[in-house]
């Protein structure tokens, strides 16, 4: 390595190295450019630094041009993303438009729905990323649904609370789990690291003003032991859910009454598994209006990170009220925090 680099560039270049997309590699890359000092010593490191530059750019257009953004990858935004999949008319389109502004259609026919559609859920002071999608039958999958499914941090068997409701509710928990993927309402801190076969999940029995009565509860009994198996173990031995008693749960909303919403929620907040914290600066009272979100068990250096990449580095101790022993106690950055926890970093 030539002499003299600074740790500006040493920064830049890890930035580079960590980088997981190619607008963060060129980024990386012309932050090292600009930090690398310019001398002789360094001129093969910077034509070097060029060359990649003009790679990754061209490895950019060559993506631009081969194909159009997939519709069926949603990015993902909010504290989480939720995926309702279900049979044609079940009313998937119309949870999305009494929860968030998403321009979705609603229609009396089925099949009204052709591309996923993204929608924000904003509650007290935190946001879901609610997934409308094309509607599933026992003969046709849409194309790249499967990749919007497992893309998801939650997903949610829509059915009617109808006579229809447990023939839905087969057909969709059938068609994911021929895929190898199993619902269970388990948070998804709780699930076994590394298992792409489980997703924390719900039935959401919608149509609730019209449900026929008994539905629900025979959606509850059917599944509610039933959580976390795909078809290849059926029978040969428990999944983790049963194990922890955790079947998948049977939630009754409507769109047209709102009953039912607030608890649904609720249940998706705590699948995601996420807290919300509070920062302070010193001397100040807190933001109680934004909320860092971070996953369940995250630690004060955790949130540091949200708030500033060097901070975990720069910062000495914290002061936290909420859950700590007494209000303002000093706190190390390995404390781990809890949700609605008050957290002041010092440097
Ligand atoms: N009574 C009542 N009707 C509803 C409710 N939700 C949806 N509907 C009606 O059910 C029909 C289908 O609703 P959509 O939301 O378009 O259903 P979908 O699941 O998105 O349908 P696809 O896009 O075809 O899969 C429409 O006529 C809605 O007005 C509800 O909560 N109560
Ligand atoms: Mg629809």
């Amino acid at each position: 390595m030539p002499a003299n680099l600074t740790p500006e560039y040493e920064k830049a270049e890890l930035r580079y190295r960590q980088a997981t997309s190619d607008e963060e590699r060129l980024a990386g890359l012309q932050a090292m450019l600009s930090a690398i000092p310019k001398h002789k010593g360094t001129e093969k490191m910077q034509a070097d630094i060029k060359r990649r530059i003009s790679q990754v750019r061209r490895e950019e257009q060559k993506a631009a041009h081969s194909k159009g953004p997939d519709p069926f990858h949603i990015p993902h935004s909010g504290a989480g993303q939720v995926v309702l999949v279900g049979a044609p008319n079940t009313g998937k389109s119309s949870l999305l438009a009494a929860t968030t502004h998403a321009p979705v259609k609603v229609a009396e026919y089925p099949f009204a729905t052709v591309v996923p559609q993204p929608g924000m859920w904003h509650k007290d002071d935190v946001q879901i990323e609610l997934v409308d999608t094309p509607p599933v039958t026992a003969d046709h999958v849409p194309t790249g649904l499967m990749g919007t499914i497992r893309n998801a941090d939650v997903v949610c068997a829509v059915v009617e609370a109808g006579e229809a409701a447990l023939d839905q509710a087969e057909l969709v928990l059938g068609v994911l789990s021929a895929r190898g993927l199993a619902l269970c309402s388990t948070p998804r801190n709780e699930l076994p690291a590394g298992d792409p076969s489980r997703r924390p999940g719900l039935i959401v029995a919608a149509k609730a003003d019209l449900a026929v009565p008994g539905t629900i509860e025979a959606l509850r009994e059917l599944y509610a032991g039933r959580g976390g198996q795909t078809l290849g173990e059926s029978g040969t031995g428990q999944s983790n859910a049963l194990r922890s008693g955790n079947g998948l749960e049977v939630i009754g909303v409507s769109a047209r009454t709102r009953e039912g919403l607030d608890d649904w929620f609720k249940r998706l907040w705590e699948l995601l598994a996420m807290i919300r914290v509070y920062s302070k600066e010193p001397g100040r009272p807190p933001d109680m209006h934004k909320p860092f979100v971070v996953r369940a068990g995250a630690t004060v250096a955790d949130l540091a990170l949200q708030i500033h990449r060097d901070l975990p580095e720069r910062m000495k101790f914290a002061r936290l009220w909420g859950h700590s022993r007494f209000e303002g106690q000093q706190v190390h950055k390995t404390e781990p925090l809890r949700d609605k926890d008050v957290v002041e970093i010092h440097e």
